[in-house]
């Protein structure tokens, strides 16, 4: 079990480490179903579902919107110090991420320590962060999932970052990811993700888009060959997402990612970090994203959260729909696991959460259903009929002339020739309430 991090002061003061408890256990602090040893599948629940906690939402959301500002005071967040402060926040992080056995964590540069338009000044307190956080990771065993370099927030950015026509912003962003690469390495990050939220057009009426995209792609080149020169052997993500901040975004999904990697010849370092309420907004199911991207080995890394029915804008909540889950589950399992990648909770607690267990609150039950679903999905892959049913219906290609079509034997004179013999085709059921039913069996 992972040993509980504090600093000087201890943020979550009375709140022990959560613990597995199982179903008959009516402590809300507990796990019922995340059990980070069990052995699911070949594999330690902790090994298959690698959580991790995302700093930006968890530790610097402040409940603010479009509407009215923080409604989440934070105790970290009262030094003066800009260093210092950070310190305080990395304790809180610490605290709460090994309280909870979440054995990883994902940040932006700017979520770890404020960042002012100085750039040597960012780099040399990012730095200090980064020393700050190594020790912090030696003594709990929890490592970096992935970072990232925030180009979106600030105004430079407003037309873009690798995308802005004006080569100036762009050169800013480089210095940016630089820092963030190289924090990224000295943490023995296992990931970097590129979430390209002003990479895209609010109007075409000003937008070369064709040179903003190679210009994406030769800014990809610079920061993946900058990084392996450094020693860093992980993986590159790109998060799909289709508007919002932009009103159309260059990485609007996964197909529309894969064939960019594959026209830039970025394949070979290069997968996908998919999110839940990215592929919702995407006019997808969060399944989809995720088949995409395994049919094409590009299944890399989860960004767990959910969309609401009704907003259609990213409301960033915290998992909790098994049904949606158990069908994810079923496809990361069949595809042989996530390449690399975890999943990271980029999810917020709500503007009205706003005691400190709601923190707590939101992850357990991230962490359970996620644990669920993948119980679920084995029992389904292993007892069920699910597997059998969806091969049967191709049957019809496995052998005679459907298998020669498949192999390239046939002309379309062939298919004529087909048909014609064999008169009208058998309706055969697609069993989808069937299939349905099997899921909430297993459930
Ligand atoms: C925004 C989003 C980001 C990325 C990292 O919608 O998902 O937080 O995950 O930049
Ligand atoms: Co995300």
């Amino acid at each position: 079990m992972t040993k509980v991090i504090t600093g000087d002061t201890t943020f979550f003061k009375g709140i022990d480490q959560i613990k597995y408890e199982g179903l008959n256990s009516d402590n809300p602090l507990a796990f019922r179903w995340y059990d980070a040893d069990r052995v699911v599948a070949g594999k330690t629940m902790k090994e298959h579902l690698r959580f991790a906690c995302a700093y930006w939402h968890s530790f610097n959301g402040t409940g603010a919107d479009p509407f009215g500002g923080p409604t989440h005071i934070f105790d970290w967040d009262k030094k003066e110090d800009p260093v210092a402060r950070a310190k305080d926040k990395m304790d809180a992080a610490f605290e709460f991420i090994t309280k909870m056995q979440l054995p990883y964590y994902c940040f932006h540069d700017v979520d770890v320590v404020d960042y002012t338009n100085d750039i040597a000044e960012n780099e040399r307190h990012l730095q200090q962060l980064v020393a700050y956080a190594k020790q912090k990771q030696e003594e709990s065993g929890v490592k970096l999932l992935w970072g990232t370099a925030n180009l979106f927030s600030h105004a430079r950015y407003m037309n873009g970052a690798a995308t802005n026509p004006n080569f100036h912003v762009l050169a800013h962003a480089g210095a940016q990811v630089k820092a963030a690469l190289d924090a990224t390495i000295a943490l023995g990050g296992e990931n970097y993700v590129f979430w390209g939220g002003r990479e895209g057009y609010m109007s075409l009426l000003n937008t070369n888009m064709k040179r903003e995209q190679e210009h994406l792609a030769k800014f990809l080149h610079l920061a993946k060959d900058y990084a392996r020169q450094q020693g860093f052997k992980g993986t590159f993500f790109i998060e799909p997402k289709p508007c919002e901040p932009s009103k159309h975004q260059y990485d609007y999904d996964a197909a529309t990612v894969k064939g960019f990697l594959q026209e830039f010849d970025l394949l070979d370092d290069f997968k996908l970090n998919i999110e839940v309420n990215h592929a919702t907004l995407a006019g997808h199911t969060f399944q989809h994203e995720l088949q995409v991207a395994a049919n094409h080995n590009l299944l890399g890394s989860i960004d767990a959260n959910r969309g609401d029915y009704q907003n259609g804008w990213d409301t960033d909540q915290f998992p909790n729909d098994i049904n949606e889950l158990t069908e994810a589950m079923l496809i990361i399992l069949e595809s042989g696991g996530l390449q690399g990648g975890g999943i990271n909770f980029d999810a917020k607690i709500r503007r009205n959460s706003t005691d400190k267990l709601d923190l707590f609150y939101a992850h357990i039950g991230g962490m359970d259903i996620f644990a669920r679903a993948l119980l679920t999905a084995d029992q389904i892959l292993q007892k069920s009929d699910y597997l059998a049913i969806r091969k049967n219906r191709y049957a019809a290609f496995d052998e005679g002339a459907g298998a020669d079509f498949e192999h390239g034997k046939l002309t379309l004179d062939d298919l004529r020739s087909f048909a014609l013999a064999n008169g009208e085709p058998e309706t055969i059921s697609g069993k989808q309430e069937y299939l349905e039913n099997v899921i909430n069996r297993y459930i």
